[in-house]
């Protein structure tokens, strides 16, 4: 038998297990990845929105990161929600330790109902220091005009975006282009040479809470999988839309995308 392929999340919990944590976990299994989970930030949230958020003390989050890298080094990490300045110090300095790479960063900052989950004054460190540290940078629409100061309407503007977080430091990034307008999601992919376009036909359903998180924890466990990035993106893309087919009709707000086919 192959050697079991290990990824790690670094990212906020939501109990309503659509996002963050609880889904990265998920999608790591669906794809037959072993998954670790490090929890850098809270949230009380139901399918109706996220209620309130809450830190984990920075010294919390270095000692469970550190104590898990000093016995296992994971295939591929991920980071997503991490809410303060200090937090994502102290990821990126504990990840430089012990010299992590195959780091895929989703800069979630705002969730869908609105939730600040990365503080504002935080955007600047998680620019300074987080994405000279990825390999793959995730941003949506959204994330991506806050990170470059930019407004985005167009693929071209996607493009000029994408050309500018590489310049950042990010090795590659990923531009989500489900916030735009159009009959198809098109996702930009920058390696710093040629842009690839992944698309997809858009789906009309509410019940979407979790699809970035699941973009980005299939990108890692496809990395952690072997697979070189290109491959790693376009998979990906096959697994979210699915998850979004899938989406379950859970609670009495928006439902979430489901990476497991619970459905059936
Ligand atoms: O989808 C972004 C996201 C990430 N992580 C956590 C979240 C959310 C959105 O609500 O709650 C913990």
């Amino acid at each position: 038998m192959d050697p079991i392929k290990t990824a790690l999340t670094i990212a906020g919990s939501d109990p309503s297990g659509g996002a963050g944590i609880q889904s990265d976990l998920k999608t790591f299994s669906k794809l037959r990845v072993y998954g670790m989970a490090v929890i850098a930030a809270m949230t009380a949230q139901s399918t109706l929105g996220v209620e309130a958020v809450a830190e984990v003390p920075p010294d919390f989050v270095e000692q469970q990161l550190e104590t898990l890298l000093s016995d296992i080094r994971p295939g591929a990490t991920k980071t997503g929600m991490l809410l303060t300045a200090d937090v994502i110090e102290v990821v990126a300095i504990t990840l430089k330790r012990h010299q992590i790479e195959s780091l895929i960063v989703d800069p979630v900052m705002v969730s869908t109902s609105g939730a600040m989950l990365l503080q504002p004054d935080a955007v600047k460190t998680f620019r300074r220091v987080l994405i000279p540290m990825a390999f793959v940078l995730t941003p949506n629409i959204n994330e991506a005009s806050t990170i470059t100061g930019t407004t985005i309407q167009t693929i071209g503007d996607m493009e000029r975006s994408a050309r500018q977080i590489h310049e950042m430091g990010a090795r590659h990034v990923l531009i989500k282009g489900g916030h735009l307008a159009g009959d198809d999601a098109t996702d930009v992919l920058f390696d710093g040479k040629e842009f690839s376009h992944f698309q997809s036909p858009r789906m009309h359903t509410k019940h979407t809470h979790g699809t970035g998180c699941v973009l980005s924890a299939s990108i890692t466990a496809y990395v952690a999988l072997g697979l070189p990035i290109q491959k790693a993106v376009a998979q990906a893309k096959v697994f979210v839309t699915d998850a979004i087919r899938n989406g379950l009709e859970i609670g009495h707000g928006s439902g979430p995308c489901d990476p497991l086919g619970l459905g059936g």
